[in-house]
């Protein structure tokens, strides 16, 4: 029985916007998160101990970290160097610099030889020996374009001819690595890719180029016992036999993760059986507060009702609420910051909703036919604030309207001494306008 355990997308030193510094140590706070969480990994590989850990891929937001974050994530696995823990870290797409190009943030432990440390930068099969017996771990990192073509091959094709050239290429080579395995010892997959059955997360939005999508059915095959992935931040199994398993983030990175639980998985392999269990971090939470206050009569109370039935406490909260414009003097912004004062961190982004009378009343909407009268009157209901003077201006309005019937059928030499009406017929055009 080989214990394994399988972390990912540790994106070391992302969400920094959702920190502060901490005043003790100049760091974000969120970066301590982050380092913290993995070192909670790391203490359960050492404590049980494992025989191996496998990292999913995408270390850092980028390939090319500052050297304080590259530090905090080689602190923590030189823990598993000075255990003797077998480690396997898989380069993702975040981890590439250039499109693979040029090289990986991660390859730096290979070329410094750290020892029981690999890294997975290319589809290759290392055979690992642990203290529980052998294992063999096929690593295939983030593909893009130039892994497995060369440029005149794919010159003048489109995206999905590439793609489609991609994934024969990935297949040949994949059965290339399968028909190598001895077929005695527990085989594992360790992969950086989407699945075509995954339910997408952040990592979407944080990928920089366009990636391939790559069939389940080139993953569920009986030679492997257990199938590592990385790159979706949200946990999900997606097979059973063999288990193809994404532990997801191991922290929040941003506020798509809100609902997500966080952790990673603990595996017991051997030849022909894995059981895996998902193991939950306790994470920061994340809280949204969105409430629509154009309605309200308080404003203020009802947004400090909502931050009261939410736990803010230490959590990375956002505020989102509409407002009318002429609502915004009633809302304190000083005691809406002291409510979220025991927040971790938030953000309030009011939103306001002049636009919304309009659709709200489809009877002034473009195209619509209707007198200026019930124009105005339907503009004065929609406007609270002018409630008391709703009859004045109706009344002040007809006025208007009757002297208009009255110039329309007045000789027009009128004697230019006496003012004209105030502009009776752009009060036409104004109301129409609303
Ligand atoms: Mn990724």
């Amino acid at each position: 029985m080989i214990k394994v355990l399988h972390l990912s997308d540790i994106h070391l030193g992302s969400g920094f916007s959702h920190g502060r510094i901490n005043p003790e140590t100049g760091l974000n706070t969120r970066l301590e998160d982050f380092v913290a969480t993995l070192g909670r990994c790391i203490d359960r590989a050492l404590s049980e101990p494992v025989d191996l850990v496998l990292f999913g891929g995408d270390a850092f937001p980028d390939a090319t970290p500052p050297p304080y974050i590259q530090q905090a994530f080689a602190r923590q696995f030189q823990r598993l160097v000075e255990a003797k823990i077998p480690t396997v870290l898989l380069v993702g797409n975040h981890d590439q610099h250039s499109q693979g190009a040029g090289g990986a943030s991660l390859c730096i432990y290979r070329t410094l030889g750290v020892p029981n440390v690999r890294v997975g930068d290319r589809l290759e099969t290392h055979q690992i020996q642990t203290k529980s017996g052998a294992v063999q771990v096929i690593t295939l990192p983030w593909l893009n374009r130039s892994t497995l073509l060369t440029r005149p091959e794919t010159e003048g094709l489109s995206m999905s001819e590439v793609g489609h050239l991609l994934l024969d290429r990935l297949r040949l080579a994949l059965e290339g690595e399968i028909r190598k395995l001895d077929s005695t010892l527990p085989t594992i997959l360790l992969a950086h890719l989407m699945a075509d059955a995954a339910n997408y997360g952040a990592e979407r939005f944080l990928a920089v180029g366009k990636g391939f999508t790559i069939p389940l059915s080139l993953l569920t095959r009986d030679c492997f016992d257990y199938v590592a992935l990385g790159h979706v931040h949200r946990h999900q199994i997606l097979c059973q036999q063999p288990p193809i398993v994404y532990p997801g983030s191991i922290e929040r990175v941003d506020f798509s993760e809100e609902k997500e639980e966080k952790g990673y998985v603990f595996v017991e392999l051997e030849k022909g059986r894995a059981t895996i269990e998902f193991c939950p971090l306790p994470v920061r939470r994340f809280c949204t507060i969105e409430l629509d206050l154009s309605e309200e009569d308080d404003p203020q109370s009802a947004l400090l009702e909502a931050i009261a039935s939410q736990t803010v406490r230490d959590a990375v909260v956002r505020v989102i609420y509409q407002l009318r414009p002429e609502q915004s003097d009633r809302i304190d912004d000083a005691d809406i910051h002291q409510a979220l004062s025991v927040a971790h961190n938030y953000t309030i982004q009011p939103e306001l909703v002049s636009q919304l009378s309009r659709s709200r009343l489809p009877e002034l909407g473009v195209g619509a036919t209707i007198d200026p009268l019930n124009a105005l009157r339907a503009y004065l209901e929609n406007r609270e604030d002018l409630r008391d003077l709703q009859e004045p201006i109706l009344n002040a309005a007809q006025g208007l309207l009757d002297e208009t019937d009255w110039l329309g059928d007045a000789d027009l030499n009128l004697d230019l001494e006496e003012p004209l009406p105030l502009i009776p017929v752009s009060t036409q055009t104004q109301l129409r306008l609303l």
